[in-house]
């Protein structure tokens, strides 16, 4: 191709990002928004997947009958979100398998949050109240993210997140009005799962190298300062009306701003566990590693199964 040709192109790509016209899996893209986007989608995908497995160890407990049934329903939509998203990402030329190596080698990464243990029932409360909280907050603007599949993809999701925000919230609110124990657990729930939460959002604007790009291509519409500062705000009138206290001694409404100052958040933990180094990330990758194995068989079948119908 001439650079005539590559220039044309890339004024095209540029005037559908200034008019808001969805860039779609045929159309012409740079090398680099192509490759930005399969960073950022696949490790949404890898965070759906691995993010079943701190509530998968609460199946089994789940006090009641009800909590099962929803708690089931809930992983189960996680795994149907990482398959949109992996077929999302398929559409920039990189295959499931490329995608799931980059997984289980460490290449890829996924949410900070999921290497943190679920150690009692409240923990199940407070994944879905912070967690799918946050997640929503920075899921909303994905919705008009400039890629098409990214942003179609993202509709269903967040009507889902919605729904396990409630049902989070709601074990919260039925934990604070249980017995005194219950409403400690709730607590120590809040207290541990906070910071992770704010953490989830990303490095501060200044320590994050992907966001100016991604906000000129529109894949972000917002900052992680922007949506840390909106979780928190939204966040915090929804612990106050359940009778809990955010564990954070510096948090304070500031009338000017309309908004709440917050204290500082230790980055270096985030980092930490970013690398590796967090409490849970090895088990994660042990459990996600053996259930990609103990699953050959079911790839297997399929594979067969469409080579027999393909031949008919
Ligand atoms: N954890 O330049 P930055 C869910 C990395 S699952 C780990 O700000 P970017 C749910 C980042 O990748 C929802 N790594 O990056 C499921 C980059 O590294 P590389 C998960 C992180 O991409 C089950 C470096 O740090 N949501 O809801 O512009 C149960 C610098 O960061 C993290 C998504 O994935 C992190 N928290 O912004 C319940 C949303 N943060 O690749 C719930 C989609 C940053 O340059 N993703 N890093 O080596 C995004 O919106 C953006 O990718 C982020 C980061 C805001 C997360």
């Amino acid at each position: 191709m001439s650079e005539q040709e590559l220039q044309e192109l890339e004024k095209v790509f540029n005037q559908k990002i200034t008019d808001d016209v969805r860039i779609e899996p045929k159309d012409w893209m740079p090398e680099k928004y192509r490759k930005t986007h399969i960073r950022q989608i696949s490790q949404h995908a890898h965070s759906e997947i691995i993010g079943q497995l701190p509530e998968g160890n609460w199946i089994t407990r789940a006090p009641s009958l009800r909590r099962k049934v929803a708690l089931l329903a809930k992983i189960q939509d996680e795994a149907g979100h990482g398959l949109y998203l992996y077929s999302a990402c398929e559409t920039l030329g990189i295959s499931r398998e490329e995608l799931l190596d980059q997984l289980h080698t460490g290449k890829a990464k996924y949410s900070s949050i999921f290497n943190y243990p679920a150690v009692t029932w409240a923990d199940m409360g407070a994944i879905g109240w912070l967690v799918d909280g946050a997640a929503i907050i920075n899921q909303i603007p994905l919705m008009n993210t400039s890629y098409g599949p990214y942003a179609r993809a993202m509709v269903r999701v967040c009507k889902e997140e919605s729904f396990h925000q409630r049902q989070g919230f709601e074990i919260m609110l039925t934990l604070t009005e249980g017995s005194e124990e219950q409403k400690e657990m709730a607590q120590d729930a809040l207290n541990r799962w906070w910071w992770p939460a704010l953490m989830m959002l990303g490095p501060r604007d200044a320590d994050s190298p992907n966001t100016a790009q991604s906000m000129k291509w529109k894949l972000k519409r917002k900052t992680n300062d922007e949506l840390r500062q909106q979780f928190i705000d939204q966040t915090v009138p929804q612990a106050e009306l359940i009778g809990l206290t955010i564990p954070d001694p510096d948090l304070k409404w500031n009338e000017e701003r309309q908004s709440y100052d917050s204290g500082a958040i230790d980055w270096d933990e985030f980092w930490q566990v970013v690398k590796g180094h967090g409490p849970c990330n090895k088990v994660r990758m042990e459990a996600r590693i053996a259930a990609h194995e103990n699953g050959s068989w079911v790839r297997e079948a399929a594979n067969a199964y469409a080579q027999k119908h393909s031949k008919k």
